[in-house]
């Protein structure tokens, strides 16, 4: 597979140099500046193409290029959103760039509740709390009917919760929730809000109405209507598992699963219609087994992130090290580099180890902790080419 990584444009204080030197091949990144729902003009995109290949490397996907939330809920101006979509798509597959990763997560992109989960190694990590989650949403956005969804064993720790949490931990799961995660992934609320509950109150009532099945047809709606324009350039849309992988907040998500993947590469059978095999994402389901799920869809897999999970009792769940965990990275590696070995691949959420903190870093996006993941799994595919090339040593 391509090694790839995710920049954040030039601002990132991880620069193009410093990839070069640890092996990088391609960039993933995006126009982050420009904001949700306009063209990406063609003129800037040339612009970051050029300068990414000055430091010769290539830009090899676009993560992501976001679909408005009016496209997802379906309100009265996704028309014209679509033909914007298909303007930058347009613009893009003019100048080259082929594989765009992005979500249909409505309102809420992926969730954590700890950014900084201590490893005894010293390390840190990514961490989600299923009672922290169901605190923040039964007492702090104080849903209608929230505590339906929990059993009453998480009911009974947040109750807990509500006696134990300063006011201060309560600002900071707000923050990790809503805020930290989702800004700099071009997510609906950033840092420069000032009442992101309220905000985030006010997306939520946009989906009222909307289940898995009206949600699965605005999706089709969007896919129908962008494919022509995949179809002209060769542009392959990637869609990311959603993450966590289970409706969260009453909202309904439909990319978790693999009755999921299979509706939507059934739905709309156009091969530009493929999937981003996130297997952190999906290896937090307790039901999916992720390498079953990569051989069964590799066809219309274009993009890999590479990452693992473990579930924790209780509904917890934590990132595992990318040589562990339910993601299975020895068994994927083996099914996408055969399949393709140009397949554009970028390790996800390193550890904060050896100085990344202080950096301040996006979350899961350290120098350290992913250059380290990067290196597990070049090891990885170094011996599963070898694997391949001398067949007779595993008869
Ligand atoms: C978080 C990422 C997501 C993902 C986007 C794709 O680290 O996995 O933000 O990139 O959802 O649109």
């Amino acid at each position: 597979m391509e090694k790839t990584w995710r920049w954040f444009g030039e601002k990132d204080s991880i620069t193009l140099d410093m990839l070069r030197q640890i092996g990088v091949e391609g960039i993933v990144t995006a126009l982050h500046d420009v904001p949700n729902g306009e063209i990406w003009q063609k003129d800037k995109i040339v612009e970051v193409r050029e300068y990414i290949q000055a430091s010769g490397m290539h830009w090899s996907v676009v993560e992501s290029l976001p679909v408005c939330e009016a496209i997802k809920f379906g309100g009265p101006e996704r028309d014209r959103l679509i033909d914007n979509y298909i303007a930058s798509l347009s613009n893009l597959g003019e100048a080259g760039i082929k594989t765009v990763c992005y979500n249909f997560m409505p309102v809420i992109d992926w969730i954590r509740t700890d950014l900084d989960y201590r490893l005894p190694d010293g390390t840190s990590t990514l961490y989600f709390n299923y009672a922290g989650f169901a605190y923040f949403d039964c007492r702090i956005l104080g849903r209608a009917g929230a505590e339906k969804d929990y059993p009453d064993s998480v009911l009974e720790k947040v109750a807990k919760l509500d006696r134990t949490l300063s006011a201060r931990e309560k600002q900071s799961l707000i923050d990790t929730i809503i805020v930290k995660t989702q800004g700099f992934v071009n997510g609906n609320i950033s840092e420069k809000d000032d009442a992101p509950v309220r905000l985030f109150r006010q997306l939520l009532e946009k989906y009222d109405g909307i289940g898995r099945k009206e949600l699965r047809q605005n999706l089709k709606y969007f896919l129908d209507a962008v494919m022509p324009v995949c179809d002209r350039y060769g542009i392959d849309m990637c869609v990311h598992p959603d993450d966590p992988p289970c409706q969260v907040l009453g909202l309904p998500r439909i990319i978790s699963s693999e009755e999921d993947l299979a509706w939507l590469v059934g739905s709309v059978g156009n091969r530009h219609n493929g999937i981003t095999f996130c297997a952190g994402s999906l290896s937090a389901g307790p039901e999916n087994n992720v390498p079953g799920m990569a051989a069964r869809f590799k066809d219309r897999v274009h993009f890999v992130h590479l990452r693992s999970t473990d579930i924790l009792p209780g509904g917890d769940f934590i990132e595992a090290p990318h040589t562990a965990g339910r993601g299975h990275i020895v068994d994927l590696v083996r099914i996408f580099e055969n399949m393709r070995p140009d397949l554009p691949m970028r390790v996800d959420h390193g550890r904060l180890m050896l100085g990344d903190r202080e950096k301040n870093y996006n979350p899961g996006y350290s120098f350290y902790g992913r250059m380290y993941a990067l290196a597990q799994v070049d090891g990885i595919m170094a011996a599963v080419r070898n694997e391949m090339d001398n067949p007779k040593f595993f008869i």
